[in-house]
């Protein structure tokens, strides 16, 4: 007992934990862990890499994943437990393959995965599920979230009990086929419909949700990067722009927006004063990991915040990956110490 999910002091990290970058799970393939405390236990929810024999290319046709698992833990380090299958693609009624990175929510006992799949007409859209209990099994709505497109959906629930999706992802995540959320198709290789290097980078996109959590409650908006001198960081700047993967969280009173660049396989971060951005470029919160991707979580648990993540150790192959964790610090001036796995 005596858990409490409101704490906020600094806790020293003093020396690396036992569990620090090792597999979390070895008996299954998982990425894009989604990490958060629900009913004082974490529970990651992440992808569910297997091999679906499509050949490697620049859209990550390879990442064929087929449905969902989820994993908890009592505490960093404990045992992990297998909470088996959640959801699946034959059970999602708009979606026809390659599920990629979800994300979760819970609001009022219920328990929402967002996750982001190809339509029929090979077009991604973000969909959502519900559970009673955050193991799952989750119930697909029959539709995609409406005005919901690209992928790596992630949610954040503010202290005033807003929640707000973010998501948007370029190249193989398509969001480079989209200006002012209509869809614009300008072709279909991995740079097409790209901004010109010295125009400003696509950004993650946000909207908040409505009170069911299934819907937008507002028109999607580009979430600004700027860089030290209030610039936008420029679409050829491929050591800082987004690339993928969003990520928010709160620490001191600050908004940390962390999101992986890509081709130079960074989870960078920018800092900023509400959910909204804009945010400011600041620098590095992981090194560059074993394999092409790279894509995190950043979650508070018992005062010591955590960075789960996921590398290629256990097989070598880019689109077969196993999530770890570590602990993550953040430095009384607000900067994050650099991870270096
Ligand atoms: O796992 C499939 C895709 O690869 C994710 O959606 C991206 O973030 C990258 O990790």
């Amino acid at each position: 007992g005596g858990r409490s999910q409101q704490e906020h002091h600094r806790t020293e990290v003093s020396k690396p934990a036992e569990y620090s970058h090792r597999p979390l799970v070895t008996d299954h393939f998982t990425a894009d862990p989604s990490a958060h405390v629900f009913e004082g236990r974490i529970y990651i929810y992440p992808s569910h890499d297997i091999d679906a024999g499509i050949p490697s290319d620049d859209l990550g046709s390879h990442f064929g994943m087929r449905d969902y698992r989820v994993y908890s833990m009592n505490t960093p380090g404990g045992e992990i437990t297998d909470h088996g299958t959640v959801l699946q693609v034959e059970d999602i009624p708009w979606a026809s393959r390659q599920l990629w990175a979800p994300d979760a929510a819970e609001k009022d006992g219920s328990y929402y995965l967002y996750f982001p799949a190809k339509d029929e007409n090979g077009i991604f859209k973000i969909g959502v599920a519900v559970a009673d209990n955050p193991a799952g099994p989750f119930i697909a709505e029959p539709y995609p979230i409406s005005g919901s497109y690209s992928i790596d959906p992630a949610v954040y629930r503010a202290n005033d009990g807003n929640y707000y999706l973010y998501w948007g992802g370029i190249w193989g995540g398509q969001l480079q086929k989209y200006r002012n959320n209509q869809f614009l198709d300008k072709g279909d290789g991995p740079t097409d419909g790209l901004p010109a290097d010295d125009e400003p980078a696509l950004s993650p996109i946000v909207a908040r949700l409505s009170k069911d959590m299934k819907t937008l409650a507002e028109e999607p908006r580009e979430v600004q990067i700027l860089d030290e001198s209030g610039n936008p960081i420029l679409a050829g700047d491929h050591a800082r722009r987004f690339f993928e993967a969003a990520w928010i969280h709160l620490h001191d009173g600050r908004y940390y927006l962390t999101y992986s660049t890509g081709d130079t396989h960074f989870i960078a971060y920018a800092t900023g004063d509400n959910p909204y951005g804009p945010f400011t470029y600041q620098g590095n919160v992981l090194a560059p990991v074993q394999g092409w991707t790279t894509h995190h979580s950043i979650v508070q648990f018992e005062g010591t915040w955590y960075l789960f993540y996921h590398d290629t150790e256990l097989s070598g192959e880019t689109h077969l990956r196993n999530m770890k964790m570590a602990p993550l610090r953040h430095l009384p001036d607000g900067s994050i110490e650099l991870i270096e796995p």
